[in-house]
């Protein structure tokens, strides 16, 4: 059984605020990333988290960790409740996410294996073993991991222990619910429901096959 996250990568405050009304319900949160808040601003994440949903931003925060600060405070202070980091800043980057995110009672979590084919090549060979080695040292709450490749996941999961898996590749890329459900906390899924033609009916049979 995992939690069910839907991906808002609509572009405009309208659509997003429309898709959320409509899925709320069946959701356990939203994840929001640059083409909504470049499109709709960072205010969009206060107005869907008042509809009670938590919200996620899946920034892919990568810098010096000052700057690192910097962003994760803004995220936190416009009412999310996580952030995604990447890990190949480095571990003191890391930390700072980590930092940011537990001072305001958030979580961070951190991308290990990206679920695009160019993922399974930039992150194999030890990268992602490394990148999960990186998030149990900074405290991380948990770690992103392909639903398009379970065995990695399960890899993965020997790593970080009882830490969270949310896991992205439902539905558009090709990856089902039951392939990774009992290894992860959470599948994320996009296209497949915000892109529906009941996306309301689209996350309600998500969340089933979820559970
Ligand atoms: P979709 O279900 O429409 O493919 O959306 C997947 C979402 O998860 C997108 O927001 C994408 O940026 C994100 N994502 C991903 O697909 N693979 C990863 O490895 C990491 C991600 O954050």
């Amino acid at each position: 059984m995992s939690a069910l996250i839907l991906a808002l990568d609509t572009t405009s405050r309208e659509e997003a605020l429309r898709i959320a009304s409509l899925t709320a319900d069946h959701l356990d949160a939203i994840k929001i990333g640059y083409p909504l808040v470049l499109g709709a601003g960072l205010s969009i994440a206060g107005e869907i988290a008042a509809l009670g949903v938590p919200v996620i931003a899946d920034f892919k925060v990568a810098d010096i960790p000052n700057t690192n600060t910097l962003i994760c405070d803004q995220v936190f202070a416009a009412g999310c409740s996580a952030v995604i980091c990447h890990a190949f800043p480095g571990g003191d980057s890391l930390e700072a996410c980590v930092a940011s995110a537990h001072a305001h009672g958030g979580e961070c979590f951190v991308v290990c294996e990206m679920s695009h084919p160019g993922g399974a090549e930039w992150f194999s060979g030890g990268v992602a073993e490394r990148f999960s080695g990186m998030a149990v040292t900074a405290g991380a709450d948990g770690i992103i991991a392909p639903a398009t490749r379970p065995a990695r996941v399960a890899a993965l999961r020997e790593i970080i222990g009882t830490k969270k898996i949310y896991s992205p590749g439902v539905g558009a890329q090709g990856a089902a619910p039951e392939d990774v459900k009992a290894l992860v906390d959470g599948v994320i899924v996009g296209r497949a429901i915000y892109g529906a033609a009941d996306p309301s009916a689209a996350a309600r049979e998500y969340r089933d096959r979820c559970r």
